[in-house]
């Protein structure tokens, strides 16, 4: 479903079977030897979700990306799943657009996890004006997505984020305004065994540009 140009939300995308192992997965990798952490932007403002970048790190206080965790720990972002890649390409084709994923923003929101308004722009100039995509997974509590504009102020379109729903902005849509303004607690199917969201951003730096090219 095309909700705009260059953005399309496929609700329920993937099935309970698929669902239940991307969990599995998710719950081991903010669990693992590198967990997830709940990181603190330049402002000082703690963010309202437990973060783990796989690939490259993305530094909340440069919002640039690195290979470790220098904001926080120093070590190095754990690599991004083989399997999680051919997912993210699996949405993206399905939208019609080309996706080579580097990086993958894994965040988890407890019953009070949220995010502001932003847009996802520090992949690189190549990268965001080609318009390669975000490719964005919900596995778990269904949450409320604000979609804006190209501007802050501009109206937002409210959707809910269902499990197994994915979500795709490029093209003219790779940077809108987005955000999640609640969880709905409860709401993830029991066959998953979660409380909670997990929601994994899929993108693609201008390093990995160049070395499609
Ligand atoms: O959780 C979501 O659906 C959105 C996440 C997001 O906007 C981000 O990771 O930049």
């Amino acid at each position: 479903m095309e909700i705009a140009p260059g953005a399309h939300h496929f609700p329920g995308f993937l099935t309970t079977a698929r669902q239940r192992a991307i969990a599995e997965c998710c719950r081991a990798l903010v669990d693992g030897a590198i967990p997830a952490y709940v990181p603190v932007v330049r402002g000082g403002g703690k963010m309202h979700v437990r973060m783990l970048c796989l690939g490259r790190h993305w530094n909340a206080r440069t919002y640039q990306y690195e290979p470790i965790r220098s904001d926080f720990d120093g070590l190095p972002a754990p690599p991004l799943p083989a399997e999680f890649c051919e997912l993210a390409r699996e949405i993206a084709s399905h939208a019609g657009m080309p996706l080579q994923p580097d990086l993958c923003i894994l965040n988890y929101y407890d019953a009070d996890g949220r995010m502001g308004l932003h847009q996802d722009k520090d992949e690189g100039p190549e990268s965001i004006a080609a318009g390669i995509p975000v490719v964005s997974v919900s596995i778990g509590d269904t949450a409320r997505f604000l979609f804006g504009g190209l501007k802050r102020r501009d109206p937002v379109e409210v959707l809910d984020l269902v499990s197994g729903d994915a979500f795709v902005f490029g093209g003219p849509a790779r940077l809108r305004y987005h955000g999640v303004s609640r969880i709905t607690p409860g709401t993830a199917p029991p066959e998953l065994e979660i409380s909670g969201r997990f929601n994994l951003t899929f993108r693609q730096s201008d390093d990995a540009c160049r070395a499609s090219s």
